[in-house]
Protein backbone atom coordinates (compact mmCIF):
# COMPACT_ATOMS: atom_id res chain seq x y z
CA UNK A 1 0.00 0.00 0.00
CA UNK A 2 1.34 3.59 -0.61
CA UNK A 3 1.36 6.02 1.83
CA UNK A 4 2.34 10.03 1.67
CA UNK A 5 0.58 13.05 0.70
CA UNK A 6 -2.36 12.82 -1.62
CA UNK A 7 -0.54 14.48 -4.07
CA UNK A 8 1.78 11.19 -4.08
CA UNK A 9 -1.19 8.76 -4.12
CA UNK A 10 -2.47 10.62 -7.17
CA UNK A 11 -2.69 8.50 -10.45
CA UNK A 12 -2.65 10.52 -13.59
CA UNK A 13 -4.00 8.22 -16.47
CA UNK A 14 -4.09 8.90 -20.33
CA UNK A 15 -5.85 5.95 -22.35
CA UNK A 16 -4.56 5.64 -25.96
CA UNK A 17 -6.08 3.76 -28.71
CA UNK A 18 -7.65 3.61 -31.61
CA UNK A 19 -11.55 4.33 -32.28
CA UNK A 20 -13.68 1.84 -30.56
CA UNK A 21 -11.26 -0.31 -28.89
CA UNK A 22 -13.15 0.76 -25.71
CA UNK A 23 -10.66 4.06 -24.55
CA UNK A 24 -14.10 5.59 -23.01
CA UNK A 25 -15.61 3.09 -21.53
CA UNK A 26 -12.68 1.65 -19.69
CA UNK A 27 -12.03 5.49 -18.67
CA UNK A 28 -15.64 5.03 -17.05
CA UNK A 29 -14.79 1.65 -14.82
CA UNK A 30 -11.79 3.13 -13.83
CA UNK A 31 -13.61 6.56 -12.35
CA UNK A 32 -16.85 4.05 -11.63
CA UNK A 33 -19.11 6.26 -13.46
CA UNK A 34 -20.52 7.40 -16.88
CA UNK A 35 -18.66 10.34 -17.52
CA UNK A 36 -17.22 9.61 -21.24
CA UNK A 37 -19.31 9.07 -24.25
CA UNK A 38 -19.12 5.95 -25.35
CA UNK A 39 -20.74 3.83 -27.79
CA UNK A 40 -20.58 2.46 -31.78
CA UNK A 41 -22.20 5.07 -33.15
CA UNK A 42 -20.61 7.93 -34.78
CA UNK A 43 -22.03 10.41 -32.44
CA UNK A 44 -20.44 8.86 -29.79
CA UNK A 45 -17.10 9.17 -30.95
CA UNK A 46 -14.73 11.00 -28.72
CA UNK A 47 -13.22 13.85 -31.15
CA UNK A 48 -11.79 15.98 -28.04
CA UNK A 49 -9.09 14.76 -25.16
CA UNK A 50 -11.25 14.95 -22.17
CA UNK A 51 -9.94 14.82 -18.17
CA UNK A 52 -11.93 13.57 -15.53
CA UNK A 53 -11.19 13.20 -11.62
CA UNK A 54 -12.37 10.55 -9.43
CA UNK A 55 -11.23 8.58 -6.57
CA UNK A 56 -10.51 4.81 -6.02
CA UNK A 57 -10.75 4.17 -2.61
CA UNK A 58 -9.87 7.59 -1.04
CA UNK A 59 -6.99 7.82 -3.68
CA UNK A 60 -7.39 10.61 -6.38
CA UNK A 61 -7.21 10.07 -9.71
CA UNK A 62 -7.38 11.86 -13.36
CA UNK A 63 -8.30 9.79 -16.36
CA UNK A 64 -7.62 11.81 -19.59
CA UNK A 65 -9.52 9.94 -22.24
CA UNK A 66 -8.24 10.50 -26.10
CA UNK A 67 -9.57 10.19 -29.86
CA UNK A 68 -8.19 7.75 -31.87
CA UNK A 69 -4.77 9.50 -32.38
CA UNK A 70 -3.96 7.28 -34.60
CA UNK A 71 -5.99 6.13 -36.87
CA UNK A 72 -8.11 8.01 -39.81
CA UNK A 73 -11.09 9.27 -37.62
CA UNK A 74 -9.33 12.89 -37.39
CA UNK A 75 -7.85 15.21 -39.90
CA UNK A 76 -3.71 15.43 -39.36
CA UNK A 77 -4.54 19.19 -37.81
CA UNK A 78 -7.30 17.91 -35.72
CA UNK A 79 -4.93 15.22 -34.80
CA UNK A 80 -2.01 18.09 -34.07
CA UNK A 81 -4.14 20.28 -32.00
CA UNK A 82 -5.78 17.48 -30.01
CA UNK A 83 -1.99 15.99 -29.20
CA UNK A 84 -0.85 19.50 -28.15
CA UNK A 85 -4.57 19.93 -26.01
CA UNK A 86 -3.84 16.46 -24.44
CA UNK A 87 -0.10 17.40 -23.66
CA UNK A 88 -1.10 20.33 -21.93
CA UNK A 89 -3.83 17.86 -20.27
CA UNK A 90 -1.28 15.56 -19.11
CA UNK A 91 1.08 18.14 -17.28
CA UNK A 92 3.61 17.49 -14.99
CA UNK A 93 3.37 14.41 -16.46
CA UNK A 94 0.78 11.24 -16.69
CA UNK A 95 2.26 8.27 -14.88
CA UNK A 96 0.69 5.41 -16.98
CA UNK A 97 0.03 5.27 -20.60
CA UNK A 98 -3.19 2.79 -20.55
CA UNK A 99 -2.53 1.10 -24.71
CA UNK A 100 -6.30 0.09 -25.00
CA UNK A 101 -6.55 -3.23 -27.14
CA UNK A 102 -9.12 -5.23 -27.84
CA UNK A 103 -9.24 -8.88 -27.51
CA UNK A 104 -9.05 -10.98 -30.16
CA UNK A 105 -9.16 -7.50 -32.53
CA UNK A 106 -5.76 -6.57 -33.57
CA UNK A 107 -5.00 -4.41 -36.22
CA UNK A 108 -1.65 -3.62 -37.72
CA UNK A 109 -2.79 0.28 -36.97
CA UNK A 110 -2.94 -0.98 -33.19
CA UNK A 111 0.90 -2.77 -33.59
CA UNK A 112 2.25 0.51 -34.69
CA UNK A 113 0.37 2.52 -31.91
CA UNK A 114 3.43 1.97 -29.73
CA UNK A 115 5.90 3.37 -32.15
CA UNK A 116 3.74 6.24 -32.69
CA UNK A 117 3.69 6.64 -28.53
CA UNK A 118 6.98 6.89 -28.63
CA UNK A 119 7.31 9.09 -31.67
CA UNK A 120 5.16 11.93 -29.93
CA UNK A 121 6.03 11.25 -25.74
CA UNK A 122 9.30 10.55 -26.29
CA UNK A 123 11.63 7.40 -26.25
CA UNK A 124 11.25 6.54 -22.57
CA UNK A 125 7.18 5.97 -22.81
CA UNK A 126 7.25 2.65 -23.43
CA UNK A 127 8.62 1.74 -19.90
CA UNK A 128 4.79 4.12 -18.55
CA UNK A 129 2.83 2.30 -20.76
CA UNK A 130 0.46 -0.70 -19.49
CA UNK A 131 -1.46 -2.99 -22.53
CA UNK A 132 -5.25 -2.79 -21.58
CA UNK A 133 -7.11 -5.34 -23.15
CA UNK A 134 -11.06 -4.67 -23.04
CA UNK A 135 -13.64 -7.50 -23.64
CA UNK A 136 -12.49 -9.59 -20.73
CA UNK A 137 -16.28 -11.04 -21.34
CA UNK A 138 -15.24 -12.74 -24.27
CA UNK A 139 -12.59 -14.74 -22.57
CA UNK A 140 -14.68 -15.25 -19.75
CA UNK A 141 -17.38 -16.84 -22.45
CA UNK A 142 -14.72 -18.88 -23.77
CA UNK A 143 -13.44 -19.88 -19.70
CA UNK A 144 -9.96 -18.77 -20.77
CA UNK A 145 -7.80 -16.62 -18.52
CA UNK A 146 -6.05 -13.56 -19.67
CA UNK A 147 -2.72 -15.55 -19.10
CA UNK A 148 -3.81 -18.31 -21.90
CA UNK A 149 -4.65 -15.39 -24.14
CA UNK A 150 -1.24 -13.64 -24.27
CA UNK A 151 1.00 -16.94 -23.95
CA UNK A 152 -1.21 -18.93 -26.21
CA UNK A 153 -3.62 -17.30 -28.16
CA UNK A 154 -2.06 -14.34 -29.34
CA UNK A 155 -0.08 -13.91 -32.48
CA UNK A 156 3.68 -12.49 -32.35
CA UNK A 157 3.31 -8.93 -32.74
CA UNK A 158 0.92 -8.61 -30.03
CA UNK A 159 2.83 -10.60 -27.19
CA UNK A 160 5.77 -8.37 -28.72
CA UNK A 161 3.95 -5.20 -28.08
CA UNK A 162 3.20 -6.61 -24.52
CA UNK A 163 7.12 -7.46 -23.78
CA UNK A 164 7.99 -3.87 -25.34
CA UNK A 165 6.01 -2.07 -22.52
CA UNK A 166 7.80 -4.81 -20.11
CA UNK A 167 5.43 -7.59 -19.91
CA UNK A 168 2.70 -4.94 -18.44
CA UNK A 169 -0.88 -5.95 -19.10
CA UNK A 170 -4.56 -5.84 -17.79
CA UNK A 171 -7.66 -6.62 -19.00
CA UNK A 172 -11.23 -5.24 -18.32
CA UNK A 173 -14.77 -6.47 -18.38
CA UNK A 174 -16.39 -3.15 -18.76
CA UNK A 175 -19.74 -4.50 -19.17
CA UNK A 176 -19.27 -6.37 -15.05
CA UNK A 177 -20.12 -2.46 -13.85
CA UNK A 178 -23.64 -2.64 -15.68
CA UNK A 179 -24.98 -5.96 -13.61
CA UNK A 180 -26.78 -5.10 -10.66
CA UNK A 181 -25.57 -7.88 -8.37
CA UNK A 182 -23.09 -7.75 -5.58
CA UNK A 183 -20.43 -10.60 -6.49
CA UNK A 184 -20.38 -8.44 -10.23
CA UNK A 185 -19.94 -4.95 -8.61
CA UNK A 186 -17.21 -6.51 -6.16
CA UNK A 187 -15.52 -7.80 -9.16
CA UNK A 188 -15.89 -4.89 -11.20
CA UNK A 189 -14.19 -2.91 -8.33
CA UNK A 190 -11.22 -5.06 -8.01
CA UNK A 191 -10.33 -5.27 -11.25
CA UNK A 192 -9.94 -1.48 -11.01
CA UNK A 193 -7.87 -2.13 -7.79
CA UNK A 194 -5.84 -4.46 -9.38
CA UNK A 195 -5.13 -2.07 -12.46
CA UNK A 196 -4.34 0.68 -9.35
CA UNK A 197 -1.81 -1.93 -8.25
CA UNK A 198 -0.24 -2.30 -11.53
CA UNK A 199 0.65 1.30 -11.50
CA UNK A 200 1.80 1.55 -8.80
CA UNK A 201 4.01 -1.25 -8.58
CA UNK A 202 5.29 0.24 -12.58
CA UNK A 203 5.82 3.81 -11.10
CA UNK A 204 7.93 2.31 -8.06
CA UNK A 205 9.95 0.74 -10.54
CA UNK A 206 10.40 4.16 -12.73
CA UNK A 207 11.73 6.03 -9.30
CA UNK A 208 8.46 6.67 -8.73
CA UNK A 209 7.69 9.73 -10.84
CA UNK A 210 5.54 10.44 -13.08
CA UNK A 211 6.62 10.64 -17.26
CA UNK A 212 8.13 14.33 -18.12
CA UNK A 213 9.70 14.44 -21.30
CA UNK A 214 11.28 17.04 -23.31
CA UNK A 215 8.16 17.92 -24.82
CA UNK A 216 5.55 18.12 -22.05
CA UNK A 217 8.75 20.10 -19.81
CA UNK A 218 8.80 22.14 -23.17
CA UNK A 219 5.06 22.63 -22.94
CA UNK A 220 5.31 23.54 -19.40
CA UNK A 221 7.72 26.15 -19.63
CA UNK A 222 5.56 27.61 -22.71
CA UNK A 223 2.64 27.56 -20.77
CA UNK A 224 4.56 29.39 -18.11
CA UNK A 225 6.24 31.79 -20.00
CA UNK A 226 2.80 32.53 -21.78
CA UNK A 227 1.05 33.14 -17.93
CA UNK A 228 4.18 34.98 -17.42
CA UNK A 229 3.56 37.31 -20.31
CA UNK A 230 0.06 37.72 -19.66
CA UNK A 231 0.87 38.82 -16.18
CA UNK A 232 3.42 41.33 -17.77
CA UNK A 233 0.98 43.04 -19.91
CA UNK A 234 -1.73 43.30 -17.19
CA UNK A 235 1.00 44.77 -14.83
CA UNK A 236 1.66 47.30 -17.63
CA UNK A 237 -1.76 47.93 -18.41
CA UNK A 238 -2.02 48.76 -15.09
CA UNK A 239 0.50 50.96 -14.39
CA UNK A 240 -0.92 52.82 -17.34
CA UNK A 241 -4.43 52.96 -15.99
CA UNK A 242 -3.15 54.70 -12.76
CA UNK A 243 -0.97 57.08 -14.86
CA UNK A 244 -4.26 58.22 -16.60
CA UNK A 245 -6.45 58.26 -13.70
CA UNK A 246 -3.16 60.77 -11.77
CA UNK A 247 -3.45 62.81 -15.38
CA UNK A 248 -7.16 63.17 -14.85
CA UNK A 249 -6.82 63.72 -11.52
CA UNK A 250 -4.52 66.75 -12.00
CA UNK A 251 -6.39 68.26 -14.85
CA UNK A 252 -9.57 67.98 -12.38
CA UNK A 253 -7.60 70.01 -9.17
CA UNK A 254 -6.27 72.52 -12.29
CA UNK A 255 -9.82 72.72 -13.28
CA UNK A 256 -10.95 73.45 -9.48
CA UNK A 257 -7.84 76.08 -8.70
CA UNK A 258 -8.93 78.32 -12.15
CA UNK A 259 -12.74 78.11 -11.21
CA UNK A 260 -11.85 78.99 -7.18
CA UNK A 261 -9.48 81.89 -9.05
CA UNK A 262 -12.14 83.03 -11.26
CA UNK A 263 -14.65 82.96 -8.75
CA UNK A 264 -12.67 84.74 -5.97
CA UNK A 265 -12.16 87.78 -8.57
CA UNK A 266 -15.61 87.61 -9.60
CA UNK A 267 -16.47 88.44 -5.83
CA UNK A 268 -13.39 90.80 -5.54
CA UNK A 269 -15.22 92.68 -8.27
CA UNK A 270 -18.43 93.03 -6.66
CA UNK A 271 -16.71 93.81 -3.57
CA UNK A 272 -15.22 96.98 -5.40
CA UNK A 273 -18.56 98.01 -7.43
CA UNK A 274 -20.73 97.81 -4.25
CA UNK A 275 -17.60 100.36 -2.21
CA UNK A 276 -18.00 102.61 -5.49
CA UNK A 277 -21.74 102.77 -5.24
CA UNK A 278 -21.78 103.11 -1.45
CA UNK A 279 -19.19 106.11 -1.66
CA UNK A 280 -21.16 107.51 -4.34
CA UNK A 281 -24.06 107.11 -2.49
CA UNK A 282 -22.65 108.93 0.49
CA UNK A 283 -21.75 111.61 -2.05
CA UNK A 284 -24.61 111.98 -3.62
CA UNK A 285 -26.63 112.18 0.08
CA UNK A 286 -24.44 115.02 1.46
CA UNK A 287 -24.92 116.75 -1.82
CA UNK A 288 -28.34 116.33 -1.55
CA UNK A 289 -29.02 117.04 2.02
CA UNK A 290 -26.73 120.52 1.35
CA UNK A 291 -28.79 121.65 -1.86
CA UNK A 292 -31.94 121.40 0.55
CA UNK A 293 -30.52 123.23 3.42
CA UNK A 294 -28.78 125.70 0.94
CA UNK A 295 -32.45 126.16 -0.78
CA UNK A 296 -34.24 126.64 2.42
CA UNK A 297 -31.73 129.18 3.48
CA UNK A 298 -32.26 131.27 0.69
CA UNK A 299 -36.25 130.56 0.82
CA UNK A 300 -35.85 131.93 4.72
CA UNK A 301 -33.29 134.49 3.96
CA UNK A 302 -35.78 136.01 1.05
CA UNK A 303 -38.85 136.34 3.38
CA UNK A 304 -37.00 137.79 5.94
CA UNK A 305 -35.60 140.52 3.29
CA UNK A 306 -39.36 141.24 2.08
N1 LIG B 1 -18.49 -6.57 -24.65
C1 LIG B 1 -17.74 -5.54 -24.32
N2 LIG B 1 -17.88 -4.40 -25.00
C2 LIG B 1 -17.12 -3.33 -24.65
C3 LIG B 1 -16.19 -3.39 -23.59
N3 LIG B 1 -15.59 -2.19 -23.49
C4 LIG B 1 -16.14 -1.39 -24.44
N4 LIG B 1 -17.07 -2.07 -25.14
C5 LIG B 1 -17.88 -1.56 -26.22
O1 LIG B 1 -17.08 -1.12 -27.29
C6 LIG B 1 -17.70 -0.03 -27.97
C7 LIG B 1 -16.72 1.12 -28.14
O2 LIG B 1 -16.35 1.60 -26.88
P1 LIG B 1 -15.80 3.08 -26.62
O3 LIG B 1 -15.44 3.15 -25.18
O4 LIG B 1 -16.75 4.10 -27.12
O5 LIG B 1 -14.52 3.08 -27.53
P2 LIG B 1 -13.47 4.27 -27.80
O6 LIG B 1 -13.78 4.81 -29.16
O7 LIG B 1 -12.13 3.64 -27.78
O8 LIG B 1 -13.65 5.31 -26.74
C8 LIG B 1 -18.92 0.35 -27.13
O9 LIG B 1 -20.06 -0.14 -27.73
C9 LIG B 1 -18.66 -0.31 -25.81
O10 LIG B 1 -19.87 -0.66 -25.15
C10 LIG B 1 -16.06 -4.65 -22.88
O11 LIG B 1 -15.28 -4.81 -21.96
N5 LIG B 1 -16.87 -5.66 -23.30
MG1 LIG C 1 -14.14 7.29 -26.95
Amino acid sequence: MLVGKSEDKKRLIVLIGKTGCGKSTSGNTILGRKEFKSGTTTTSVTKFCQKAHSEIDGRPVVVVDTPGLFDNSLTPEEVNDEITKCISLLAPGPHVFLLVVEIGRITPEEKATLELIKKIFGKNSEKFTIVLFTRGDSLEHEEQTIEDYTQKECDDSLKKLISDCGGRYHVFNNYKKQSQSAQNKQSAHSQVNELITKIDNMVKKNGGSCFTNRILKDKEEEMKRQQEKLQITYEERIQSMKKRMEEQKAEIDQEIKLRDEQLKKLQDSICHCCNKFFLFFILFHSWHTFLIKLCVTTIVHQHHSQ
